[in-house]
């Protein structure tokens, strides 16, 4: 009886694409799951798992309930609050409470059946990206079903035919609901638990928002010229650090749903791209690399082995390690400000320059900033400033870390000799000199015809 419910429901979800759950089957439906803390990444799955579970940073993963033969999972999409940092909350739109919503995980061969419910003020859908799966459950809004209107509720239910690393997303209105915050990853782990297998997994998405100084909702018609860059929509120092124990076999999953590529750089490792969203990568057919590239729309999943220290983790574009305050401003290097920038700023509050020497004074200088508004760059280290901000964070390394400890362990502490340090005697340090002149080297004549058509 049981799975000829099943299997009709299964032929149903076939023929009919993702469906409209109707008012008396509302208990029918798993109570959703909200959280509102953005600090701490916290898993509240646990138990008797068959895989390692996932670990979001800043962000945890969806409990679910067993019904029917399939995990049920409920999605609400609805406008949230986001701490970017300690200093600032923006008002976005996500699931469950958070942007990003959080984490699906589930086993390769499962049957999942996701409740999306809508709390936004307009229609939205979810697009389950890089699963495989039948087009009417894909989620694109007009083309594999119809919208989900404010107040309804759809039902997805498709078989995990593959192992990896995915996102969901809204395909409606999509530049606008991405822009205000919404997505989130799935994760879905091998059924052989033998396979690929790592000590730590961590996973976060790229996201990018455009919020003027002192306000707290993105422009969300920008379209390429954002100003806080974010890791799950956190900034630096507002991001959790990855920590490790020295030797460990550590997974990194990253998903780009920015307008814009993002070198992702690790210090003090060599990794390897072991997965995309398209599947795992065979060994042959990897190579080594210290900065992984993450094009618009893709996931890139790295592997290395830890090696103790704190290392830096961030994009390698520069501005991307950068808040709010220092995009657009005037550059006035050389330049003498004594007093001009303070006066100035009577008048014009979010009013900043560039320094005299560069932009590191910033950090070190007390401005003031409008309300609910992080400094350029902001973290502190244990040797001073760190002059970082938006995609940038640490990854702690520790000889002493028990296994599946996630605490952040403090700073690392160098060992004697392993430290650049402050030569001392500047009476010693020679003047620079003009380099040798070359050897003399006759110059190759070279002739230089041009083209004259295609017939020559
Ligand atoms: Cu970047």
């Amino acid at each position: 009886m049981t799975s000829r419910r099943r299997l009709l429901g299964g032929m149903g979800a076939a023929l009919l694409g993702a469906g409209l759950v109707s008012r008396s089957k509302a208990d029918h439906i798993p109570a959703p799951t909200r959280r509102h803390d953005a600090a701490g990444q916290v898993n509240p799955v646990s138990g008797n798992l068959p895989y390692r579970p996932v670990v979001t940073l800043n962000g945890w993963t969806l409990p679910w309930r067993i019904k029917d033969g399939a995990k049920e999972f409920h999605l609400v999409a609805e406008p949230v609050e986001r701490e970017i940092a300690p200093g600032m909350t923006a008002r976005l739109w996500g699931y469950n409470g958070q942007s990003p919503g959080p984490t699906l995980e589930c086993v390769e061969g499962d049957r999942v059946r996701i409740f999306v419910t809508n709390r936004l003020p307009e229609h939205t859908t979810i697009h389950w990206h890089g699963i495989l799966l039948p087009s009417g459950m894909d989620g694109v809004g007009g083309l594999s079903q119809p919208q989900i209107k404010p107040g309804e509720t759809f039902v997805y239910e498709f078989v995990m035919r593959q192992s990896g690393t995915f996102m969901y997303h809204p395909h409606a209105d999509e530049m606008l609901q991405i822009a205000m915050g919404m997505m989130g990853a799935i994760v879905v782990h091998p059924k052989n638990p033998r396979f690929m297998p790592v000590d730590r997994d961590y996973m976060f998405l790229l996201n990018a928002y455009d919020i003027d100084p002192g306000s707290s909702v993105p422009r969300a018609s920008t379209m390429t010229e954002f100003n806080l860059w974010t890791f799950n929509s956190r900034v630096f120092p507002g991001i959790d650090p990855l920590v490790a124990r020295s030797g460990e076999r550590v997974r990194i999953r990253v998903g780009n749903l920015t307008m814009t590529n993002h070198p992702i750089h690790l210090h003090g490792h060599i990794l390897e791209v072991t997965a995309t969203d398209g599947g795992w990568v065979p060994k042959s057919a990897r190579w080594p690399e210290v900065v992984v590239d993450v094009a618009v729309g893709q996931m890139r999943v790295i592997e290395f082995v830890a090696t103790a220290g704190d290392w830096a983790l961030h994009c390698h574009k520069s501005h991307h390690t950068m808040n709010a305050m220092g995009h657009g401003i005037r550059s006035t290097l050389g330049v003498s400000q004594e007093g001009i920038a303070d006066r100035i700023a009577k008048l014009v509050p979010e009013y900043m320059s560039m320094g005299e020497t560069g932009m590191a004074e910033m950090s070190e200088m007390h401005m003031p900033l409008p309300e609910n508004t992080l400094p350029m760059m902001a973290g502190e280290g244990p040797h001073g400033a760190l002059e970082m901000g938006g995609m940038f964070t640490v990854l702690k390394v520790r000889d002493d870390l028990k296994p599946g400890d996630y605490a952040d362990p403090g700073w690392y502490a160098a060992p004697a000799g392993t430290m650049a340090w402050l030569l001392a005697d500047e009476a010693g340090i020679p003047e620079p000199q003009a380099a040798p002149a070359m050897p003399d080297s006759p110059t190759p004549a070279l002739q230089v015809r041009k083209p004259g058509g295609h017939q020559h």
